[in-house]
């Protein structure tokens, strides 16, 4: 089966078990876990900021992050196809007692002008605007890269205004090695990042919130009231680290492989936004039936609407299972 669903699917390598299996562990509630340790000090280095909290999940490190820089009543302004939005249950309103403002980009990327015209002025009426969080890559734009223009502009207009910005950096090491830019220049003008260890880099659990030490201090209490407050954690954590080390330059791999898609689906006549990283999405007419046909043989899609395809690619997708796929594609249009 070739599992094109998404980059989450992914599998520990024999090499990236071992890592973990031979990891140096403790009791990371404590504090004195120091895989977990040296997973949140490298984390932080690469980011460039302060500090880094190893949580359970990407939809953790956003929610923890809107938690840290948002009172109940406030507005976070974010693109409407964004995860926090869509994906992660309501928790922002849930945990944090936020407003939403969800404001049309292209290709899931927000324009500056666009985040300052929607912030409001001091008036009673109005819910505060104290945050912007956007995504690099933008999912649901196709896995989009913003340029550092755009991101430079957005964290430093933050600034100015009093604002936050956080990135929903789930697969912003599909931006780093698509663009060619260190993530810590990414999000320089940044306040805090999430990054996924996860999806793309191979790990099977875990993602790092990075940000400030004293906005990290108060995050590691609202992960514990999460329940995210793990205890040998360092079998994960030395996953991260292993992902780190040797997963981030192959992602290159990843995005050759989706050009490969792209270009054969154009081929076969499918309407595809040229990628710029790991993934596609197709239009089809009937998508939930293609995905059933296609899973028939032995390629596994994700619908994400009535006529959308998401391919997404990892590293347990090799040149073989592409042709694979795009002989499925073949065979709905035949
Ligand atoms: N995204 C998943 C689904 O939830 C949609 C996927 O398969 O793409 N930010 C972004 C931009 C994401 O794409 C995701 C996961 C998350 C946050 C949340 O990460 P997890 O799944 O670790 O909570």
């Amino acid at each position: 089966m070739i599992d094109l669903r998404s980059d989450t699917v992914t599998r520990p390598t024999p090499d990236m078990l071992a890592a973990m299996m031979s990891a140096d562990i403790g009791d990371d509630v404590f504090g004195d876990d120091p895989s977990c340790n040296r997973l949140e000090a490298h984390a932080a280095e690469l980011a460039g900021m302060e500090a880094g909290l190893f949580v359970p999940s990407g939809t953790m490190g956003n929610q923890i992050a809107i938690r840290c820089w948002t009172q109940p009543g406030d507005e976070v302004l974010m693109e409407a196809g964004s995860h926090p939005f869509n994906y992660e249950a309501a928790g922002a309103a849930v945990i944090s007692g936020v407003q939403i403002k969800t404001l049309t980009g292209e290709n899931g990327q927000l324009a500056p002008q666009t985040i300052w015209e929607a912030v409001r002025v001091d008036d009673v009426h109005f819910a505060p605007a104290t945050l912007v969080s956007i995504e690099n890559t933008a999912n649901r734009g196709g896995g989009t890269i913003y340029d550092q223009d755009a991101l430079d502009a957005i964290g430093a207009g933050c600034t100015e205004r009093g604002l936050r910005a956080h990135m929903d950096g789930a697969r912003v090491f599909n931006a780093v090695v698509g663009s060619g830019v260190a993530l810590s220049r990414v999000v320089q003008e940044f306040d805090s990042i999430t990054f996924c260890l996860s999806k793309g880099l191979g790990a099977p659990v875990g993602s790092v919130l990075c940000g400030p030490a004293d906005m990290i201090h108060r995050g590691r209490r609202f992960r514990k009231f999460l329940g995210g407050g793990m205890r040998q954690a360092g079998f994960l954590a030395a996953a991260g680290i292993y992902a780190l080390e040797h997963h981030v330059e192959r992602l290159a791999d990843d995005h050759a492989r989706c050009r490969t898609l792209w270009s054969g689906l154009t081929e076969l006549g499918y309407a595809v936004r040229e990628p710029e990283t790991n993934m596609v999405y197709v239009t089809v007419p009937e998508a939930h039936a293609a995905v059933a046909f296609l899973a028939e043989r032995g390629v596994q899609t994700h619908a994400v609407a009535a006529d959308c395809i998401r391919l997404v690619t990892h590293l347990d997708v090799d040149d073989d299972g592409i042709e694979q796929t795009l002989a499925g594609f073949a065979a709905v249009r035949a």
